[in-house]
């Protein structure tokens, strides 16, 4: 009989967190700047981090968040011992690029950036805990936005390259687990936080979206390879925003708007785990006037150097309809949704469906056949914490439980490879797509509000102690 609450023995729990979101100390030991540095809290985020308003500098009267944070960049010892309690058998984390390279084309990198996570991931294996590396998380070096127009520019490949270089050779033996790009699919969706990209008047944002995609999935591929010439153990992964489309009616239109909506995120993972451009896409481009140079040493790049994992984020799932008046409501969000009737909303509106991991996971899994990772999955909500500092989040507690059941019915039910899961904000962060502190995510209360208040102690919420019961028993005990 299927033991319906079994995970592989060497599965690997824990959480995840990205530079931008955490670290803080933006300009501390030779740190250069970056994108997601200058996208502050409010209104004007989205047309920002969207590419359609242009902020390359601070401005006056916008508050920026990452700027600090929740000082991470000082506070890691204490936050790797409470990852340690709570039995954390990974730590996903992403390197700063502009603490390697501040401006990124420089031919040296910078000392105290690469010591900063030498001891980052010493710390880590001190309690037995492997670190998941994402090299780049959103961000890139503005000095390569202001002077090569970031991802629309094929230089990039030259200086991400040495990064990537500098990385798994100094970081040898200390990280075996690595993903190239965030959510590479948000290219599509912020550009401008997802490649550093705004757009001129009169520009073909399309054209010039996916001439960046292709440059970072080239990208992906030759980091692929690197890794794996410099260190054969090291376990390269890609990174998607997942979460399955449905048709919002048995209409076959629907059916095929799902369809394609579904594409444009598998688009990417076709490339990275397959090796080659889905038809679909080259056909799409000659029918959208999309053309940009591709070389034979590209396609040979992509073709001979596929991922070893596919890991993806998951929140929830999403809906597509044919009806343009329907899509015409979700406009202004970063993935368009319709909503689902029948699933009910996070604060934020994000719709929660369990099942659409199982979904999700199968879907993926139908379509590679590679081990899936799931390396971001919660519930951003506003805590309030009684008088005492506590936090009872039983209303995480229950997100939780019930996408773990999902993915243990993915595993022991659809026969899923799953090699592990890493929730997302094991601490409280900054929200990538508001900006606010106060969509939390994490085990840990971190006291600071939107606008920078509050004195960054760390307190243990209630899931805290019930995710180290998740550990310790490999996912068995979820009361
Ligand atoms: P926040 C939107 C939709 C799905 C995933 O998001 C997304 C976003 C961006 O908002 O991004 C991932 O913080 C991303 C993280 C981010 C997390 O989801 O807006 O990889 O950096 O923080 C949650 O609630």
């Amino acid at each position: 009989m299927t033991d319906y609450l079994a995970f592989p023995d060497n599965f690997l729990w824990g959480g995840a967190t990205a530079a931008n979101q955490c670290e803080g100390a933006y300009d501390v030991d030779g740190r250069g700047l970056a994108n997601v540095d200058v996208v502050p809290v409010g209104p004007d985020r989205f047309a920002i981090i969207s590419g359609q308003e242009k902020m390359l500098d601070f401005k006056e009267g916008y508050f920026y968040p990452a700027k600090e944070s929740i000082d991470f960049y000082h506070h890691y010892k204490e936050d790797i011992t409470l990852f340690a309690e709570m039995g954390f058998k990974t730590f996903r984390m992403s390197i700063a690029w502009t603490r390697i390279f501040p401006k990124g084309d420089e031919s040296e990198p910078n000392e105290a950036g690469l010591s900063f996570y030498e001891d980052v991931f010493k710390e880590c294996h001190k309690y037995g805990i492997e670190p998941l590396v994402t090299i780049t998380h959103f961000d890139c070096p503005m000095h390569l936005i202001k002077t090569y127009g970031g991802w629309r520019n094929r230089k990039m490949l030259v200086f991400y390259e040495r990064l990537v270089r500098t990385l798994f050779t100094r970081y040898k033996g200390l990280v075996k687990y690595w993903l190239t790009f965030n959510e590479i699919n948000m290219i599509l969706h912020a550009p401008f936080m997802g490649a550093g990209l705004c757009f001129e008047a009169g520009e073909n944002v399309e054209q010039t979206k996916y001439l960046a995609a292709h440059h970072e999935l080239v990208a992906s591929a030759l980091a692929t390879k690197i890794g794996h010439d410099i260190d054969p153990d090291n376990k390269i992964g890609c990174m998607l925003a997942a979460g399955q489309y449905y048709p919002y009616t048995s209409h076959p239109k629907d059916y095929w708007a799902a369809m394609q909506s579904d594409r444009e995120g598998y688009f990417f993972v076709d490339v990275q785990a397959r090796g080659y451009y889905p038809n679909y896409a080259k056909k799409y481009w000659e029918q959208s006037g999309i053309d940009f140079d591709i070389t034979d040493e590209d396609l040979i790049l992509l073709q001979e150097n596929t991922v070893d994992f596919i890991s993806f984020s998951y929140y929830s799932s999403r809906v597509a309809s044919a009806d343009p008046k329907l899509n015409e409501q979700t406009a202004g969000n970063i993935f368009a949704s319709i909503k689902n009737p029948y699933l009910n909303a996070s604060e934020w509106g994000w719709q929660i469906d369990p099942l659409g991991l199982r979904i999700t996971l199968n879907a993926i899994w139908d379509r590679y056949q590679k081990p899936l990772f799931i390396v971001e999955n919660g519930l951003g909500a506003v805590d309030i914490p009684d008088e005492n500092g506590y936090v009872a989040d039983d209303y995480r507690i229950d997100y939780l439980r019930d996408h773990i059941q999902a993915m243990s019915a993915a595993i022991n039910l659809d026969g899923v490879e799953l090699l592990g899961y890493t929730t997302w904000g094991c601490i409280d962060l900054v929200s990538a797509g508001t900006g606010e502190m106060q969509k939390r995510y994490g085990f840990i209360y971190v006291d600071r509000d939107n606008l920078g208040n509050g004195t960054l102690k760390r307190t243990k919420k209630k899931s805290f102690a019930w995710y180290k019961q998740v550990i310790a028993s490999n996912g068995s005990r979820l009361d």
